[in-house]
């Protein structure tokens, strides 16, 4: 099927044009303050004003929602169902808005009133519904789906807690709970008619040669619905989370009668554990039970909702396929396969090898890591005793993936040393499997899954992430994105490739001078932040280099702070010289239980410690690591950056989107040839871009040299010095032997090579400092970094999903 729609005709008819009057938005604000909140204006409070605020919004979003929704019904679309663990959303408020058209109005009016959006805005919580990169990858996917006319629905968990909130105490980590539904959610349309019961455990009986399966307990899973509307307002889909609610007879009235109160309650705290916590890892430590039921519970409901919906247009569930596409994200929904023949088999009498073809016909699976202890595996055990069904299906699917190899020596298994992997089954239960950068895509292919690409050749395809402009270009960033379109005029938030227009004015010194204006702005807006809430003063006339994102060894914070020593110590070694000052700038939480990501923050904070107290380097030297890194952090904190730090170890990084976010708001890259980085280099021209660093093929033989952790440090004095004075306990006076375990690593393994690209990092950071010294240089630089971004549009992306995988239609 070809793609018709063109974002183009966005521009035509943006909800701007329809916006209400400011009158007319007063009035509605004022009615909600007064009928939804019970305020006068002279009694409201900021949050009541923000609820107020958000109702008035959110009625404007119901008429898209509406309409969208009627018109698939009346057209009988095919609908993308794109079903993740994880939705990093954020705030909502001020992207709802923008989208809508209704910005300007609603900062017009609340100055009538005195207040300044952003005070209002600050108040609300983030939906921290995901851990990082995956997670916000699903949140940028929906609003482009509904920017670009895709019918969708997201399919999630709605989290009591999302991600832990984090602090540090004595610069070490400390984790407690999140509670974003403490206080009204005012996006939320609860359906209570839109339940579903989710059955566990339990026994398998054999009825006329078909099993039949009785769950030991059933949960319901109850429906929490959110507009979520695209670009120009003309059309808006629906964020589906699902809250797990005790089925009536889970609380035993007699026990609580007779005054076991503890144990009359169990039953059911256990059933709401299942969409209690969001899992703060984002990498598996094996066998939990409960994270596998949440995910069963996720998948069970939504494709329960998917076949209820199906059903009332259809009967013939054989074509299921034309009206259906479900995505997995990653393959933490990849039960959705042997639930779906389930279904088809066991509730509808469809035979099994037409439910397998169809349901792999439905299904697409995209895979975001290459990290073997992130790649799920379940243990048949645990498998049996949550879902026997669906691991009977999967020893099934098993047996017929092995036959499909032929006389294969060593076929691969679905299920090998009594584990189910999740990857493999998700490959075959999928008639599309994709990466999401094109290095990855090729590692996906070449080491991942060779066998099942060469049983199924074309099966797998390459689908280049991407961020949307809206949130992170319009929303966080204002003065650079007046500046575009002032000079290129409206239209570039839905058609990003018009930022090439922007090409020849990186040769005009009044655009230049207006870039470096609109750069100081976001600079003066994030470190005003910074002063407010954490107290922390910055110089405004240095490079603010960047490196946020989750803590991980292949991510190499590490290489990033030995590297900040190293500096520290030359400036120290010759004070007069001519440094460019520059603030290094951390973000990002650490799994709760990965000591060594935890002992790296604990090093930076250190560091941190040190070199800010330094007298003699404090004005040339700054690092600062601003806690609780989240979305709207990154909403202030990447509009601000002039230098990206993108240095995993080649081969490591999937894609980032992180780098797409600070290229597009005009900083300059250092980074490996990993991820999409390769890419965004390639987009933006070599010679914009900071490279250094092994590349993933080096990095596989570099590995396979017995000592060449020890060659490299041998080979570099700088580093040395950096690892003498961490080991004198120059940053941990109190405690010499801190970071023995680090320094040990460093010399004996260094699997992640931080000293293999230790010296080429240096010889890019001194690159960096040189351009940076030459403005005119740098800033030609950065927005040709702007103008040359337009493909990293998630717009791009979900294009490529609608025409290579889904085989939808917009409905624009
Ligand atoms: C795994 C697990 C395992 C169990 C506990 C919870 C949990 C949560 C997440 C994950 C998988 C993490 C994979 C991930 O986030 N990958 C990132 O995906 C981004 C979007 O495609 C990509 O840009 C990043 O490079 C990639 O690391």
């Amino acid at each position: 099927m070809s793609q018709s729609f063109d974002a183009r005709q966005l521009r035509e008819t943006t909800a701007a044009e329809s916006a209400p009057t400011p009158a007319q938005f007063r009035q509605a604000m004022l009615r909600h303050l007064q009928y939804t909140v019970g305020k006068s204006p002279q009694q409201a409070s900021l949050f009541d004003w923000r609820m107020a605020l958000s109702h008035t919004v959110r009625d404007y979003a119901v008429d898209p929602w509406f309409s969208a929704t009627r018109r698939t019904w009346d057209e009988d679309r095919k609908r993308v169902y794109y079903l993740s663990m994880e939705f990093l959303i954020g705030r909502l408020l001020e992207d709802q808005a923008i989208n809508l058209g209704l910005r300007d109005v609603m900062v017009q009016v609340l100055a009538e009133f005195g207040l300044s959006f952003d005070e209002v805005a600050e108040g609300e919580p983030d939906a921290a519904l995901g851990n990082g990169g995956l997670g916000r990858l699903a949140a940028c996917y929906l609003e482009s789906m509904a920017t670009m006319g895709c019918p969708a629905y997201g399919y999630g968990l709605r989290y009591e807690h999302g991600l832990f909130r984090q602090h540090f105490e004595n610069g070490r980590q400390i984790e407690t709970p999140e509670n974003w539904l403490a206080t009204d959610n005012p996006w939320d349309f609860t359906r209570p008619e839109a339940a579903y019961p989710v059955g566990f455990g339990g026994e398998l009986h054999d009825h006329d040669g078909a099993s039949i399966w009785s769950p030991r307990s059933k949960v319901l899973a109850s429906a929490h619905d959110t507009p979520v509307v695209g670009y120009g307002g003309q059309w808006a889909n629906t964020l589906r989370l699902w809250a797990a609610m005790p089925s009536a007879d889970l609380f035993n009235l007699d026990r609580f009668n007779a005054g076991d109160f503890a144990a009359a309650s169990e039953p059911e705290a256990l059933a709401r554990s299942l969409s209690r916590v969001l899992y703060p890892n984002d990498t598996t430590e094996g066998g939990k039970e409960l994270r596998l039921s949440q995910e069963y519970f996720l998948t069970s409901a939504s494709v329960q909702d998917i076949l209820r919906r199906y059903l009332a247009a259809h009967d013939d569930l054989l074509k299921l396929p034309e009206f259906v596409a479900i995505q997995m994200n990653d393959t933490h929904p990849a039960i959705a396969g042997p639930e779906l023949i389930r279904l088809l088999v066991d509730e509808h009498a469809v035979d099994f090898d037409t439910a397998v073809e169809t349901a792999t016909s439905v299904l697409g699976y995209t895979n975001h890591t290459l990290l073997p202890e992130a790649l799920e595996r379940w243990s048949v055990g645990l498998m049996r005793k949550v879902l026997p069904r669906h691991l009977q299906i999967i020893e099934t699917l098993d047996t017929q993936f092995i036959a499909l190899q032929g006389q294969a020596p060593n076929p691969v298994r679905l299920i090998s040393n009594d584990q189910v992997s999740m990857g493999d089954l998700a490959f075959t239960t999928s008639h599309k499997v994709n990466g999401v950068s094109a290095l990855h895509t090729e590692l996906v292919s070449q080491e991942l899954f060779p066998v099942h690409n060469e049983l199924h050749p074309g099966r797998i395809v390459n689908i280049t992430n991407g961020v949307t402009p809206r949130r992170w270009l319009k929303l966080a960033n204002p003065s650079l994105a007046a500046l575009i379109t002032d000079t290129i005029g409206a239209g570039w938030e839905s058609d990003l490739e018009r930022l090439r227009e922007l090409e020849p004015y990186a040769e005009d010194p009044a655009f230049r001078d207006a870039f470096g204006r609109s750069k100081r702005q976001a600079k003066e807006h994030f470190t005003g932040w910074l002063a407010a809430e954490h107290g922390i003063e910055l110089p405004a006339e240095a490079l603010y280099d960047a490196q946020v994102k989750r803590l991980h060894e292949y991510k190499r914070q590490l290489l990033n702070i030995l590297w900040t020593i190293a500096h520290w110590q030359r400036i120290k070694r010759d004070p007069q010289a001519n440094w460019v000052p520059r603030v290094k700038i951390f973000g990002g939480k650490a799994a709760p239980s990965y000591h060594m990501a935890k002992l790296i923050i604990q090093l930076i904070n250190d560091v941190a410690e040190v070199v800010n107290n330094d007298p003699e380097t404090r004005h040339l030297l700054r690092v600062v690591y601003p806690p609780n890194y989240g979305v709207s952090m990154a909403e202030k904190l990447i509009p601000a950056a002039d230098l990206s730090e993108q240095i995993s170890t080649a081969g490591m990084e999937a894609s980032g989107t992180g780098n797409m976010k600070f290229a597009l708001n005009g900083a300059l890259t250092i980074g490996t040839l990993d991820g999409a980085n390769v890419e965004i280099r390639e987009h933006v021209g070599a010679e914009n871009f900071f490279l250094f660093g092994l590349t993933t093929e080096q990095v596989g033989e570099r590995r396979a040299q017995q000592g060449h952790s020890r060659a490299a440090l041998e080979a570099s004095q700088t580093l040395r010095d950096v690892l003498q004075a961490i080991a004198e306990g120059t940053f941990s006076p109190e405690d010499h032997h801190r970071y023995d375990g680090l320094l040990e690593t460093m010399w004996n393994s260094d699997w992640f090579l931080v000293a293999s690209d230790f010296e080429d990092y240096d010889r890019a950071q001194g690159e960096v400092a040189d351009c940076y010294s030459d403005p005119e240089k740098w800033q030609r630089m950065a927005i040709l970094n702007i103008a040359r971004m337009g493909y990293f549009s998630s717009d791009r992306s979900i294009r490529e999903y609608m025409s290579q995988i889904w085989d939808v239609e917009s409905a624009l």
